[in-house]
């Protein structure tokens, strides 16, 4: 009994330093609005246990994870709650479309059911990488600045931490990430109603590079790999401007990569490809900040 009491004040304390390290915002806030957490999966799931290959999420696992619809309410991308007022997603997601045409859904988990905590926005400005090349997908990250702050509840939309610098992940060739989704479980195949995860290792810059040679596509330094030698577990098509979430200290994940193209989807030898953030964070940060 007293062991399990230390270890129950053991935990608290933990998590005390994790919500302190983890503020963000206004630290004198003691509501559960405004709670200053990031990177931490809900829905009682612990450690890693349709996107191609993958399975069914738990309700609100992922409360970073948002969908954009088009103007008639068509899952359009996927997107990654950054702050109360700003979501990322993939140029390609955004390029050409104006902001109130995008509606920004948080708390999502089936898209077709309406569970009472999603938090449904408009667009108030697109940022488009000012570098994104469409035939290449160089630079391919874009923000939303949305109309209406998203509420963070605790629960069901929580912000997913930021990359540091030295999270350039080319020095962490096979840590587990989990990529997260409604896109289609395989290339032309059907998109999901319900948010699908996936987990995905990371792949050095250097062979991914090997890998689509023969497709004549170049990964820059900028570019992040995930996937299997023998393929079977992917990103797909709609799942694009989604997170790649990796894990760092405790059970905190960070946005490492922004799903951005492939060669099909769950093929051997041919990973996804993202988009790596923590190349981007000045960008982002001046025009967050801006
Ligand atoms: C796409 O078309 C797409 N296998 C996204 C991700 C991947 C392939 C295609 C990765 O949006």
């Amino acid at each position: 009994m007293k062991s399990l009491r230390i270890m129950i004040l053991a935990f608290i304390a933990d998590m005390q330093m994790s919500y302190a390290s983890n503020s963000t915002q206004n630290q004198s806030c003691s509501c559960t609005e405004n709670m200053p957490v990031c990177g931490v999966r809900g829905g009682g799931a612990a450690a890693l246990q349709k996107i191609a290959g993958g399975s069914i999420a738990i309700k609100h696992e992922f409360p970073w994870q948002a969908a954009l619809l088009d103007k008639k309410k068509k899952l359009l991308c996927g997107a990654v709650v950054i702050r109360q007022e700003w979501v990322a997603s993939a140029s390609h997601c955004l390029q050409g479309y104006k902001p109130h045409e995008i509606t920004v859904v948080a708390g999502e988990h089936h898209l077709l059911k309406d569970e009472g905590v999603e938090q449904r926005v408009v667009g108030q400005e697109i940022f488009v990488h000012p570098q994104y090349v469409a035939v290449t997908e160089e630079n391919d990250i874009g923000l939303i600045h949305l109309a209406q702050a998203l509420r963070f509840d605790g629960k069901t939309v929580m912000p997913i931490c930021m990359p540091t610098p030295d999270h350039l992940t080319d020095g962490y060739p096979h840590t587990s990430c989990v990529v997260t989704g409604w896109g289609s479980e395989k290339e032309g195949g059907d998109k999901s109603n319900v948010l699908l995860k996936v987990v995905v290792p990371l792949i050095s810059d250097e062979k991914c590079r090997d890998c689509f040679l023969k497709e004549h596509r170049k990964v820059t330094d900028q570019m992040l790999c995930a996937g299997y030698p023998q393929g079977g577990k992917d990103s797909c098509q709609a799942d694009s401007g989604g997170p790649l979430a990796c894990r760092k200290e405790g059970n905190v994940y960070f946005l490492a990569g922004l799903v951005s193209w492939g060669k099909g989807c769950a093929e051997p030898n041919l990973p996804g490809v993202y988009t790596e953030v923590a190349h981007y964070l000045s960008w982002m940060n001046a025009i967050i900040n801006g």
